[in-house]
């Protein structure tokens, strides 16, 4: 199988440094040919016909492309995942999350699973095929904001989560005070997040090109999902490499 990524290490500080922040990103780690098969089918995706409500050909991507699907399974992707969640992983979703000239981004939010359970974990795989400028579609991060494994973090704006959800918290484990952090990242960075962590989008400029991006997520198995956006018969279908990360449980 064709490598996604470089060579690139991720071990045990890498892992300490996910697990204090919240995200951890790899910078250009997604290989040339990767960073051109990713583009030409998050095109495709972008070129289908988006009518209907549920948003299917990006919220359920690898659905819609054969190229998205075959990394579900990507032994690299799949050994990164390992070193986060341990051995018993599920395949969760894959998203298109192209934004296009002008697009608003995305206010603060976090994400749910096992809120209660800190031992289930849930991991987004963000793969910036051609990175981001901080002011121009920008990952927007809250450092240790996913240790309080709040899943219901809402903010429509900087000034609103720091003086609303922020205010008063500190990182569990260091006692700093919680900040926002604007990142900025090249072409080919792989984003690892904690689902519960707090995150936003700036917007994207009115004149700049598009910016490509797939998410591939995965759990821990032992709960419902809400973000499980799979099509009964895609959970049945085998995908190398994925024959058993495809149940819910
Ligand atoms: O578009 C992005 O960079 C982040 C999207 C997001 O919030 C998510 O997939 O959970
Ligand atoms: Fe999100």
């Amino acid at each position: 199988m064709e490598a996604l990524f470089r060579p690139f290490v991720f071990g045990a500080d890498e892992r300490a440094s996910l697990d204090s922040a919240g995200h951890f990103a790899s910078p250009g780690v997604l290989t040339d040919a990767a960073c051109g098969q990713l583009t030409a089918a998050l095109a495709r995706i972008q070129a289908l016909p988006w009518d209907d409500e549920e948003y299917r050909p990006s919220r359920f991507a690898a659905e819609f492309d054969a190229y998205l699907e075959s990394l579900i399974g990507h032994p690299q992707l799949l050994d990164l995942v390992r070193r986060v969640l341990g051995p018993e992983i599920r395949y969760d979703h894959c998203v298109a999350l192209n934004r296009e000239g002008g697009n608003p981004g995305s206010n603060w939010h976090s994400h749910e699973y096992a809120d209660d359970d800190p031992a289930l974990g849930f991991v987004r795989v963000f793969f910036y095929v051609n990175g981001f400028a901080a002011d121009d579609g920008g990952l927007k991060v809250v450092p240790g904001s996913h240790l309080y494994r709040d899943p219901g973090i809402n903010a429509e704006s900087d000034a609103e989560l720091a003086q609303g959800w922020m205010a008063g918290k500190a990182h569990p484990v260091s006692g700093q005070p919680l900040a926002i952090e604007e990142l900025s990242v090249p072409k080919g960075t792989v984003v690892l997040m904690w689902t519960h962590a707090a995150h936003g989008v700036t917007p994207r400029k009115e004149e700049s090109d598009t910016r490509w991006c797939v998410v591939y997520a995965y759990r821990n198995p032992g709960r419902e999902s809400r973000a499980r956006w799979l099509s009964p018969s895609f959970e049945k279908k085998q995908i190398k490499g994925a024959e058993e990360l495809m149940s819910l449980y």
